[in-house]
């Protein structure tokens, strides 16, 4: 549909950038700081380790000054539970709470809101060592570790975001390196989805606990939410779209909105004999949770058919999986173009993910992720020319303004990444920065920050409140 005119972005839009503390922070055993699952994994071949990432930790203030200069109304950074309860659990590190004390007060002497995630991909290794989410336990590890950071921050901070991706721990966590199974365990389905039942759980309880400790604050989940189209109109090709789209995106969003378990995804684990266990009491902590808002990453659609002759090897990135059989099997879309690093480019279909939303959940949302990973080159005389990264938001960009014509309603963009950082799996190449941090994956050269040709677009994107888009630079 097109529109005759388009509405303009809300004047409170908050316009930002992302981070998460094991990708950006470094000062990975610093100031009492215990080691997460991050530190401990073995790292994919050639890429960086995460000691030192872009070295916010000491950096901060340099970094955030060049955030508030693009315009930034907002930062959303993650808090590593393992700089605040070094083994997971029981002693609090002084030392932690200063620094994010530190980075929220930055923020907020330049006017920039701090939307903060309780939890990206960093489990304490210690709680790693305890069973991780397979326990029940890890329920009031996590509630006690929300308490400790509303009680601490929860003056100053108004967006609180609960796990990051949970959907993509459960569906890719290898790839991620964050799957942690019992030794000797039997049934590996039915042992991710019952560690996936406790986040939902626990996430809903860390939600009523902020609402009852803080009420004027805002707090909603932050999945990996996009749209799988089926390859064709064959139907059988749109169940397996439907199959799709329950076990990636509706299966999180129907517990954490309605407090109950998606039907198609509930009847397939049935049928694998994967069903969780519930503790008395979850369902109704389920639909006690009430988020504010749904905060989503969105990086591009998926596609797939029927089919049964799905190639081993499970997922390959957050993006792409192959399929579960007799479930659906992913496919390539011939109508998208893909990144440097082979992910696909959909922007209608950023479009098409939130109007989906809106219509199931009819909660406002705000974009957590967004971006494009690309191996970026710092030029002799200090410049880096990223028209691919530009040309990708814009386009982006766009399609959040033709959603919210459409009446959806948005309440902020925070794209992926405010600052080089280092990628899930793919190390320090891989950038998705406004902000270039020269280093290399293993040399670290300067450190030092320059300015890309995309962090002057979006801090004129900002000043205009995204209308002025067109992609020039001086
Ligand atoms: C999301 C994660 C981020 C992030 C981003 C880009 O899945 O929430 O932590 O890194 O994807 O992915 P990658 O680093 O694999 O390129």
């Amino acid at each position: 549909m097109q529109h005759s005119k388009v509405k303009a972005f809300p004047e409170n839009f908050l316009w930002g950038a992302s981070t998460s503390a094991y990708q950006v922070e470094g000062a990975n055993l610093e100031d009492g700081k215990g080691p997460s699952c991050q530190d401990v994994k073995e790292v994919p071949e050639g890429t960086s380790d995460l000691s030192v990432c872009a070295d916010h930790y000491h950096r901060y203030k340099e970094d955030i000054a060049l955030m508030a200069e693009m315009g930034f109304k907002a930062y959303r950074f993650s808090i590593s539970w393992s700089r605040i309860l070094p083994k997971g659990t029981g002693e609090i590190n002084p030392k932690g709470i200063e620094f994010y004390n530190n980075l929220i007060d930055e923020c907020l002497k330049y006017g920039i809101e701090p939307i903060v995630t309780m939890f990206h991909f960093d489990m304490p290794a210690a709680l790693d060592q305890r069973g991780s989410w397979s326990t029940r336990e890890s329920v009031d590890w996590f509630v006690d570790f929300a308490k400790i950071l509303f009680e601490n921050f929860g003056d100053r901070v108004k967006y609180w975001l609960t796990i990051n991706e949970q959907n993509m721990l459960t569906l890719v966590g290898s790839v991620i390196g964050t799957t942690t199974l019992p030794k000797g365990c039997e049934n590996p389905l039915k042992e991710i989805y019952q560690q996936n039942h406790h986040m939902l759980v626990a996430q809903a309880k860390a939600m009523a606990l902020c609402h009852e400790m803080l009420p004027k604050a805002k707090i909603g989940p932050a999945p990996n939410i996009s749209v799988v189209y089926p390859e064709s109109c064959k139907p059988e090709d749109t169940i397996a779209a439907q199959n799709a789209n329950a076990l990636r995106n509706w299966l999180y969003l129907d517990a954490y909105v309605y407090g109950i378990y998606n039907n198609i995804v509930w009847s397939w684990l049935e049928e694998n004999d994967a069903v969780p266990d519930f503790a008395p009491g979850d369902e109704e902590i389920l639909k006690n949770a009430h988020p504010d808002f749904i905060g989503f990453n969105y990086y591009n659609t998926a596609s797939c058919k029927e089919g049964d002759d799905i190639e081993q090897g499970g997922a390959i990135s957050q993006q792409e999986n192959l399929g579960i059989k007799g479930f659906f099997k992913g496919v390539r879309n011939p109508y998208l173009k893909t990144t440097e690093f082979g992910w696909e480019i959909d922007p209608v279909g950023f479009r098409g993910t939130i109007r989906e939303i809106y219509s199931r959940y009819h909660l406002p949302m705000l974009v957590t992720e967004n971006g494009l990973g690309a191996y970026d080159k710092l030029t002799e005389d200090g410049k880096i020319h990223d028209p691919y990264r530009i040309e990708y938001l814009k386009q982006h960009i766009e399609q959040i303004q033709l959603a919210i014509s459409d009446g959806c309603d948005m309440m902020g963009y925070c794209p992926w990444s405010a600052i080089d950082l280092i990628s899930t799996h793919e190390g320090m190449v891989k950038r998705y920065g406004f902000i270039y941090v020269d280093r290399d994956e293993f040399d670290l050269k300067t450190m030092a920050r320059y300015k890309k040709d995309s962090f002057y677009w979006y801090q004129r994107v900002i000043q205009t409140n995204g209308d002025d888009l067109s992609t020039q630079i001086e």
